[in-house]
């Protein structure tokens, strides 16, 4: 085991702050090329401290320290000391006292986007996890919760906007042609949940009158010149208010609720007491500049945010290990609101796509860790797929194992509990266990062990007895997560899961057959939640006439791979019948995948280009899923998901040996070719058909209907003749919303001849001055297919559109390149690795967090051949050799050679 790894720090480890911040009243003034912060602490010793006489310790990241006092009194040399990122005071102090330091900051510098920082015409903050310690010395923990007021200063005329959270209380001019304005928080909060802006904004006003009839501000703040892209997001915050009063009862407590879009962002958003901060992509959007698919994204992000008020604000976390306490409730919580929303089977299937594409090659990889890690070195490594989305799983589980009502009675619970409060995750599995009667004990084995269990489900028909016997087996090899802790010496203790197997049964006709377990006296439905808890469980249906169709895991009921031995014959019945949405989907996935894993070994056999691989029923199948689209009841947006064959990303997940990407690459390729031309017709009379005539929306009948049109689209484009180049064409120059737009360039992406490099101009000459639609300009060619992607995407390292400090343009450019892109990433000579590693590094000096996000592409290279493994090896170990390397990068690149 290398040493390189950062020290970790433990949640073992955790003890309460020695001293508690009872208020913050901080004073910002903006001035040119540093601002000055003022921040006196209302501070006392907490009486649950674990040392009673433990000296104060507050934290400060990139401060000058001007000057400090105690309780009014200027305390000298001696009475503090400086130590790294710790101010110590050594000062005698009081039972309750008042700090005040006063510290200058560079925002301008701030090229982390953490803290205070400067993104074009304005000043933003971004304070989770760590940031509020590069503002003023803090005790930066969530479990200190204080009351906070906040006086900001800045010139007038370039910065006349200037928020808080909560409430302004007070606004003047002052000299020089500069104003202030005061606000103030009456929730208590911790530190990563304060927010301030001063900037040159639009704003879009409107008003939600809540359940109990209390009247709340709605804004969004927007740069000069864009509130025309700015309805969508208002509407969504609108509709994300009601719907949680009418599902969950909770209800907005503040008079104000502040959206603002800043364009250098880290992350997706923010949810800061009443002044959400949100990265632009995730506000802007207008029919001719945004997709479909942006417009759901921003649906579920405001929503997302507007629900932290709660899941989060209301209720934290005690400390960062317990993040998936507010991140997976409510990820679950706006992926609920979404199904409600918008088609359920759809959201339901693109959540399952992220969950492979992200956290089941996380759970698999270096970096592998349970919902709640046991240690970490850098915290901002752990805003995970596996905080995040595996979390949103196991809140789901626990939905399905308790139901809807005593989910809702758990909520209750978990607010009247603990609002106000920082606590763990422990205490929201005891509200649902306490209001739902279920014990939970073995359940919370999911917030402490890592990976994807494997569930190996084999069915038994037996005609005599009339009996179907399902055995279940459940598998979870240690994953580098439990390695890791080991070789450590911690103790690791790992056991089978609590489970809910959601399943129905089907007869050869495609009927759904009633259920009766061994033991009941009479059946109960077509559909059962079986609780799976033991590594070997078997249960018996009665009364089967004749050997069924299992439909397993229905809604993807838990985040495990399902091993059962499908014949295609019963993958098709199941695409065909079954009546949940995401196993017809799933059935269509497990198809292609098994013709697909055949193509690749021909393909490494040398034979892939015979097709034989291809059984010549597939292609009617797929006629059939076309046609159930116009059926009556058929759904285009279920079709649109059901005709993407499993990405590369996710086929080199389902590879059980070395992965050959050029291999995968080729055959799902092939697997494309074949059906565009068997079913060139149906495709193009689909593609025509389908054509929406009424002015754009984003809801989601008309957004069905182009998905499915546009994977038509795609289809045919694969064709690559000159009639297929013509329709491409001609919805390219013709389309009237950027959802068609996209399709059309995504395709002529592909192509290596003049379309290309006169539509990519075009596109670029008509939205230079939009700068999220420059994004999707650099993204469709960072993932195009074309043999020359890596050159041109070195290229546009260059390009004046690229700009390397905004985490935007690196994500559209280099990490789709790196993460999205296999073939050319993995490339055989290993331009795509030292591509990466170049990236990486230039990052890692101004923004370690969009460095290490980046670096997270090489997690899975030890699946690779052993070529590929050399290449991949000296780039992470170039990396690694980097002095002054961040803590960020250097936990990602060490786990990886670990
Ligand atoms: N809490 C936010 C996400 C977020 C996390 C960290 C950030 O900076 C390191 C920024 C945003 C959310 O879940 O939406
Ligand atoms: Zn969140």
């Amino acid at each position: 085991m290398r040493t390189d790894t950062p020290q970790a720090i433990y949640l073992k480890d955790y003890t309460p702050p020695a001293f508690l911040i009872e208020t913050v009243d901080l004073d910002v003034a903006i001035e040119t090329g540093h601002a000055t912060v003022t921040a006196a602490l209302a501070c006392h010793r907490n009486p649950a401290a674990a040392d009673p006489s433990a000296a104060l310790v507050l934290t400060g990241e990139e401060l000058k320290l001007e000057t400090i006092r105690l309780d009014g009194r200027l305390l000298g040399q001696g009475e503090y000391a400086l130590c790294d990122d710790r101010l110590l005071i050594h000062a005698e102090l009081p039972e309750s006292f008042t700090l005040t330091t006063v510290s200058t900051i560079n925002p301008d510098g701030n090229t982390q986007l953490s803290g205070l920082y400067r993104s074009k015409d304005g000043y933003f903050t971004q304070c989770e996890a760590e940031g509020f310690r590069r503002i003023t010395w803090f005790l930066d923990r969530p479990d200190v919760m204080a009351k906070y007021t906040v006086t900001i200063h800045a010139d007038k005329a370039q910065f006349p906007v200037l928020l808080g959270n909560g409430n302004p209380v007070g606004a003047g001019d002052e000299e020089g042609g500069r104003h202030w304005a005061k606000w103030e928080d009456p929730f208590r909060k911790p530190s990563y949940l304060f927010a301030m802006v001063a900037a040159k904004l639009d704003m879009l006003e409107d008003w939600f009158v809540t359940k109990s009839g209390r009247k709340v501000r709605c804004a969004v703040y927007v740069e000069p010149g864009k509130l025309d892209q700015c309805g969508h997001a208002m509407a969504a915050l609108k509709k994300s208010m009601k719907w949680d009063e009418d599902v969950f009862g909770l209800e907005m407590d503040l008079d104000h609720y502040m959206i603002v879009a800043v364009g250098d962002f880290n992350m997706g958003a923010m949810e800061n007491k009443g002044l959400n901060i949100f990265n632009t992509k995730y506000v802007l959007a207008r029919p001719d500049t945004a997709t479909d698919i942006d417009f759901q994204n921003i649906d579920r992000v405001v929503a997302h945010e507007y629900f932290h008020n709660w899941t989060g604000n209301r209720v934290t976390c005690r400390d960062w290990f317990q993040l998936s306490l507010k991140e997976g409730l409510t990820v679950f919580r706006d992926q609920q609101f979404g199904m409600d929303m918008h088609s359920a089977g759809v959201t339901r299937i693109q959540e399952v796509r992220t969950l492979r594409t992200a956290q089941f090659p996380e759970d698999a990889g270096p970096m592998a860790h349970p919902i709640r890690p046991a240690s970490y070195a850098e915290i901002n490594n752990f805003y995970s797929a596996t905080v995040y989305e595996k979390g949103a799983e196991v809140i789901r589980m626990i939905h399905t194992l308790i139901g809807k009502d005593a989910f809702r009675k758990g909520m209750d619970l978990y607010f009247a509990r603990h609002d106000g409060q920082a606590v763990t995750c422990e205490d929201f599995v005891a509200a649902m266990q306490d209001a739902s009667g279920l014990d939970l004990t073995q359940f919370k084995r999911w917030y402490n062990q890592a990976g994807t269990p494997k569930l190996v489900v084999r069915g038994a028909y037996d005609a005599a007895t009339k009996r179907f016997t399902l055995d279940v087996e459940q598998l979870y090899p240690a994953t580098a997560y439990e390695k890791r802790l080991e070789a450590e010496g911690k103790p690791v203790a790992r056991g089978a899961y609590h489970l809910p197997l959601v399943l129905g049964l089907l007869d050869a006709d495609g009927r759904e057959l009633p259920l009766r377990l061994a033991g009941e006296t009479s059946a109960a439905g077509t559909q059962r939640v079986l609780s799976v808890t033991e590594d070997r469980q078997s249960f018996v249906f009665e009364d089967i006439a004749a050997a069924p169709v299992p439909s397993l895991l229905r809604g993807f009921s838990a985040p495990v791979v399902l091993d059962y031995p499908y014949t295609a014959a019963e993958l098709t019945h199941l695409m065909a019948h079954d009546s949940d949405a995401f196993c017809r989907w799933e059935a269509g996935q497990r198809l292609a995948t098994d013709i697909l894993t055949a193509g690749i070994a021909a393909y490494q056999a040398g034979d892939g280009d015979s097709l034989a691989w291809i059984p010549t029923t597939y292609a009617d199948a797929i006629r059939a899923l076309l046609g159930s689209a116009f059926a009556p009841g058929g759904d285009p947006a279920l079709v649109a998901e059901a005709l993407a064959l499993p990405s590369e990303v996710v086929l080199i997940e389902a590879t059980d040996g070395t992965v050959d990407p050029d291999a995968i690459h080729a055959a799902r390729l092939a697997l494309r070719r074949h059906l565009a031309r068997e079913l060139k017709g149906p495709l193009a009379a689909a593609y025509h058909e389908l054509k929406v005539d009424a002015p754009y929306s984003p809801e989601a009948q008309q957004a069905g209907a182009r998905a499915l049109r546009n994977a038509c689209l795609g289809y045919l484009a694969e064709i690559d003749d000159a009639e297929s180049r013509a329709l491409v064409m001609t919805q390219f120059d013709t389309a009237d919303n950027m959802t068609d737009t996209m399709a059309a360039l995504a395709a002529i992406a592909q192509f290596e001849l003049a379309e290309r490099d006169d539509a990519l101009a075009r596109f670029l000459d008509k939205w230079k001055d939009e700068a999220l639609v420059v994004d999707k300009w650099l993204m469709v060619q960072s993932t195009a297919r074309a043999a020359d992607t890596g050159q041109r995407v070195r290229a546009l390292l260059q390009h004046p559109a690229f700009d390397i400090k905004n985490p935007n343009k690196v994500y559209a450019l280099i990490r789709a390149f790196c993460a999205a892109n296999p073939k050319h990433f993995h490339a055989a000579d290993g331009s795509g690795y030292a591509f990466a590693a170049d990236a990486i590094l230039q990052l890692d000096a101004m923004n370690p967090q969009v460095a290490s996000r980046i670096a997270r592409a090489f997690d899975r290279w030890r699946k690779f051949d052993t070529h590929r493994q050399s290449l991949a090896r000296v780039q992470l170990a170039r990396i690694q050799s980097q002095n002054g390397l961040s803590r960020d990068v250097a936990e990602v690149v060490g786990k990886a050679l670990d």
